[in-house]
């Protein structure tokens, strides 16, 4: 039997919204759902959120209840409720809840923009990556951000290209990156962890696989992340790494990768500190040796559709441009 398309549609809703409520991870994968919110921003989305699942669940329940008191009682000639409930509970009480809800989601959004902001990191949206770079520190990354704990971020977003748009789900809310139009947004974190982010704009292609890590330390630790990274790489002397670095800069990586001190180009994600990245391909793998070495012979096969061309490097010129990369912290 098959039921009709409506009556599917409303036992799905309450799949849904279970789904949504419990199964938003499992013990075993890291929550990282709005739900458990980690900041001061999230916690005031999750907080509207829940009132405003409470407060509709009950409109809705007692708006239930009323169809079927109509289904039940018999038709009258003169209606049991008179038309000044029907303007009272149709008009009145709704306005009254909607202009509640209103005030207080505006009231937290412009709370959430208040915060004097300790921190400054720019984040630029490309096909289908994430620059990240701190402008106060000289550092550049890719598809990984670092935060000190318990301190407000201030994020200038802007894209290269079309609209994506910057999520932590466990840190705040979304924001729009627009093509030469700088946007902004802050947020703190309360205790160190990793934290997923993501497009939640569709731009085509992988976006689906375009994704970061927001690392938020400890400040101690912190402080360690920014001196480590300062830095630039070390010329290498090992005769693998040397060569690792050869090939680098002559098979055309080079041309669409910078490495501080040798190479400039922002074409592709900066690999000056590949070797501590958690992921590659924006979050699509983890950064093991095997995932790397898959990925430089031939990105498409991880990443469908992502702008980096396979390369053919002989094995030992593979190898070497591996531990290369690998060594760079
Ligand atoms: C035509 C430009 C281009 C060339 C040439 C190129 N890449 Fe890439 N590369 C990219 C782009 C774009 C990405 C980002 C792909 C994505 O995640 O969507 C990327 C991603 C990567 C990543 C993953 C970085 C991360 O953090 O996710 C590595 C590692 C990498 N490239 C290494 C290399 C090496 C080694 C070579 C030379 C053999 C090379 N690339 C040649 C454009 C290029
Ligand atoms: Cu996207």
């Amino acid at each position: 039997m098959t039921l009709p398309a409506d009556i599917r549609d409303l036992v799905l809703f309450p799949v849904i919204i279970f789904n949504f409520l419990f199964c938003a991870g499992d013990a075993h994968a890291e929550r990282e759902s709005m739900l458990y919110p980690a900041g001061p921003a999230a916690e005031q989305i999750a907080r509207i959120w829940w009132e405003m699942l409470i407060v509709y669940g009950i409109v809705f329940v007692v708006t239930m209840l009323f169809v079927v008191l109509a289904l039940v009682v018999r038709r009258r000639e003169h209606p049991v409720l008179g038309s000044r409930f029907v303007f009272i509970s149709g008009i009145g009480i709704p306005t009254v809840i909607l202009v509640v809800m209103l005030i207080s989601s505006i009231h937290s959004t412009v709370e959430m923009g208040k915060v004097p902001a300790d921190f400054h990191i720019k984040v630029q949206s490309h096909h289908w990556w994430f620059a990240v770079s701190y402008p106060d520190h000289g550092i550049v990354d890719a598809n990984e951000i670092h935060i000190p704990v318990k301190k407000v971020v201030q994020f200038e977003l802007l894209s290269h290209g079309v609209v994506h748009s910057f999520w932590v789900p466990r840190l705040g809310g979304k924001r729009d990156m627009l093509p030469d139009h700088p946007t902004e947004l802050r947020l703190a974190a309360d205790k160190p962890g990793v934290y997923r982010g993501t497009c939640t704009e569709y731009c085509a292609g992988p976006h689906a696989l375009m994704t970061f890590r927001l690392i938020a330390h400890e400040p101690e630790d912190f402080d360690k992340w920014l001196a480590l990274q300062s830095r630039p790489p070390p010329v290498p002397t090992d005769p693998q790494l040397r060569q690792g670095r050869d090939v680098f800069l002559q098979q055309g990586c080079a041309a669409c990768h910078a490495i501080t001190g040798i190479s400039e180009s922002d074409t592709g994600p900066d690999l000056t500190h590949l070797g501590s990245r958690i992921t590659l391909g924006a979050g699509t793998v983890d950064n093991t040796k095997g995932n790397l070495s898959g990925w430089i012979a031939n990105p498409q096969s991880i990443k469908p559709r992502n702008m980096m061309p396979p390369s053919y490097l002989s094995p030992n010129d593979l190898h070497a441009v591996v531990e290369y990369l690998r060594s760079l912290q």
